[in-house]
């Protein structure tokens, strides 16, 4: 039943049309030939469908029908068009021996409506799915809709979903979690020992917590601390599992959350233990996830397209120079390095440190990185994200659900809960990154990944004030649009 009305009007519009063809030839092949069929978002045009009119011999006839689209053919210098089949309703799918241009296949559908046997030509189409994923809780993941505080993935995920592509989350590394694992592949563990007096104190693991130094296992074994001389006390945050779960959770598994980049994989580098981690680690954690060589360790066969850093300096302090160096090499082999603007509602350019100089906060003031503030689920600043001329581009920051466990300590079982950070925008920004990465035609640079981004942010539905956060709240739909137009 649904097909009847507009088949109905299909037809009486081919018979207006051939009704007033004799006086109107030109009029006549225009109407005939559908170039509204040619905005379907395609740059090239290959496959079309023609409808000869019931009972002429083309229609009839495979030979007739060859001569038609031969002529046609020959009329635009192409050998021939390729008739791949008929429809259920008696169209002919026909094929070009090459891609052809707009004004080369707007030329072929006048060409082909030009024959007075034919009803109707037009582009074959290319129809998108308008994919909604089934996870059971994506309805709380406002991040990835297209209300204020949404960055538009929904619709960017009938463009791309991150395919081919790698994302390197370095943090706490990576709690078991069914929701997460599939999209998991290598890692590796760059928590030094502790040395000499602190570890006459703590014992050399205490950072790492898992018994040994750098390993190949990149299991997060909690990082609680119950040593107030240490750090703050706390339970173990499972950091790493929750960003990695933002970036590329299992998706449309009628189960938990979705991701960024849904089709991406995630490699875990682990890097933050108990109290945080040591900048030489990250820094080798930096090179190694690039694909670049780290004396002792095996090259990562699952070089990044992507770096996500939720991470930095608990206060104001001058990028170290290893990460700088670090970071240069990630983006000469390629790797676009996306770092948290960090929560201290404070200057991430200009705030200073200890001596009074204006350093800001690592690691938005570590050269070429892309630097993430944190919005709301309304679009404005959230009260805790840093600002400043470093931050590059917003996404959401509080409230995101994602994959963690339930340990307080050690792990236990897996869980979904909501958290607040800059740590937590980032991943949004990564996982575009690597939409991106997978719809391009060359690959991004680090800058052209950043004016990219920028470009296409969306203009912030409540304004950050004189607490800038960079362009706008990343818009993943504009950005992989752009993408497959570069
Ligand atoms: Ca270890
Ligand atoms: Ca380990
Ligand atoms: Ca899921």
């Amino acid at each position: 039943m649904g097909n009847r009305h507009p088949r109905s009007n299909a037809l009486s519009l081919a018979t207006a049309l051939v009704l007033g063809a004799c006086a109107f030839a030109p009029a006549y092949a225009g109407g005939k030939a559908n170039l509204a069929s040619l905005e379907d978002g395609s740059r090239s045009f290959g496959r079309f469908v023609v409808t000869y009119r019931s009972g002429t011999a083309p229609r009839r006839d495979a030979a007739a029908l060859e001569r038609s689209l031969g002529n046609a053919a020959s009329a635009l210098g192409l050998n021939t068009l390729q008739r791949l089949r008929r429809t259920a309703t008696g169209s002919d799918v026909v094929v070009s021996p090459r891609p052809l241009s707009r004004a080369e296949a707007t030329a072929l559908l006048h060409t082909i409506a030009a024959d007075p046997n034919v009803e109707s030509v037009e582009n074959d189409m290319r129809m998108v799915p308008y994919w909604t994923p089934n996870d059971s809780r994506f309805r709380e993941q406002f991040g990835f809709g297209s209300g204020a505080g949404g960055i538009r993935a929904t619709t960017a995920w009938d463009v791309a979903r991150g395919a081919g592509t790698v994302v390197a989350v370095i943090d706490t590394g990576i709690a078991s979690h069914s929701d997460l694992n599939g999209n998991l592949v290598g890692g590796y563990d760059f928590i030094s020992a502790l040395s000499g007096a602190e570890a006459q104190q703590f014992g050399a693991f205490f950072i790492a917590a898992d018994g040994n130094a750098r390993d190949a296992n990149p299991a997060d074994p909690g990082d609680w601390n119950d040593n107030p001389n240490a750090c703050r006390t706390g339970n173990s945050s499972w950091h790493g599992t929750h960003v990695a779960g933002t970036v590329a959770a299992v998706t449309n598994n009628a189960k938990g959350v979705a991701g960024t980049a849904p089709a991406a994989k995630v490699v875990p580098v682990r890097v933050l233990g108990r109290c945080g981690g040591f900048s030489s680690d990250i820094a080798d954690a930096i090179t190694w996830a690039s694909g670049g060589a780290v004396p002792g360790v095996p090259a990562n066969p699952n070089p990044a397209d992507v770096i996500n850093m939720s991470l930095g300096g608990s206060a104001p302090g001058a990028c170290p120079q290893s990460y700088k160096n670090a970071i240069v090499g990630a983006a000469q082999r390629g790797s676009i390095v996306v770092v948290a603007a960090g929560n201290d509602d404070a200057n991430a350019s200009t705030a200073v440190n200890s001596d009074g100089q204006p350093v800001g906060y690592t690691m938005t003031n570590c050269g070429t990185v892309i630097s993430v503030g944190a919005t709301t689920s309304s679009g404005g600043r959230s009260s805790f994200s840093n600002f400043g001329p470093g931050v590059d581009i917003a996404a959401p920051g509080s409230g995101i659900l994602s994959t963690v466990n339930n340990g307080l300590r050690g792990p236990t079982t897996e869980a979904y809960k909501a958290y607040d950070g800059t740590s937590m925008a980032t991943p949004h920004v990564a996982g575009v990154a690597a939409l991106v990465q997978s719809v391009a035609r060359t690959p991004l640079t680090q800058e052209q990944m950043r004016t990219l981004l920028k470009n296409t942010a969306r203009p912030f539905p409540v304004s950050p004030g004189a607490k800038p956060i960079g362009a706008g709240i990343v818009n993943a739909d504009a950005a992989v649009k752009a993408a497959k137009a570069l």
